[in-house]
């Protein structure tokens, strides 16, 4: 028997129905075998960060308790993002893209393929990333900056607007 690693993985999504990809980005993840949801962030609309103009995003985080390896992980993520409409061979780096799942934190382990750089190297600079986070992870510590996510949260640089994203607007 293994025994299960605690993953952070973001979720982020800017074309189409964001809510109901992001969503169904969770379930899917749920309902991989070997894997356990213990957690999912509140919801961000954010600006984009980055060289391409493109819509806000819709961001979150999952946690999860998975007996799969990093890069199993890592082809399911793929996978599920494929389910939502997402061709990685058409679209723009960086671009627009109706489901992106990103393992951000897998267990305390600090890998570097040439597909795969855990922790998620742009995580600790990034509000999308780190705002959510803390929502299930704050005393969580990043195992290279030794710093846990509320931490780096409070000391963020990062200058782009988040906001709460209500799934129900509030009426008038
Ligand atoms: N993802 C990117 C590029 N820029 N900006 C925001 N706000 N949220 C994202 O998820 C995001 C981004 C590439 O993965
Ligand atoms: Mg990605
Ligand atoms: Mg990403």
């Amino acid at each position: 028997m293994t025994t299960p690693i605690r993953a952070y993985i973001g979720v982020g999504s800017n074309v189409g129905d964001r809510f109901a990809h992001c969503l169904a980005g969770v379930e899917a993840l749920g309902r991989l075998g070997g894997t356990r949801v213990v957690g999912c962030s509140r919801w961000y609309e954010t600006e984009p960060v980055g060289e391409v103009v493109q819509a806000w995003f819709l961001n979150g985080a999952v946690g999860s308790d998975t007996t799969l390896s990093p890069h199993d992980l890592l082809t399911r993520c793929r996978y599920i993002e494929g389910t939502r409409g997402r061709d990685r061979a058409r679209e723009d780096p960086g671009g627009p893209r109706p489901l992106d799942l990103d393992i951000l934190l897998f267990g305390d382990q600090v890998i570097s393929t040439p597909d795969l750089h855990v922790p998620h190297p742009r995580m600790a600079d990034r509000a999308f990333v780190l705002a959510p986070l803390e929502d299930i992870a704050p005393r969580v510590v990043h195992p290279v900056l030794k710093r846990t996510i509320s931490d780096l949260r409070a000391g963020l640089a990062d200058t782009h607007q988040i906001r709460l994203y209500e799934a129900v607007p509030r009426s008038a």
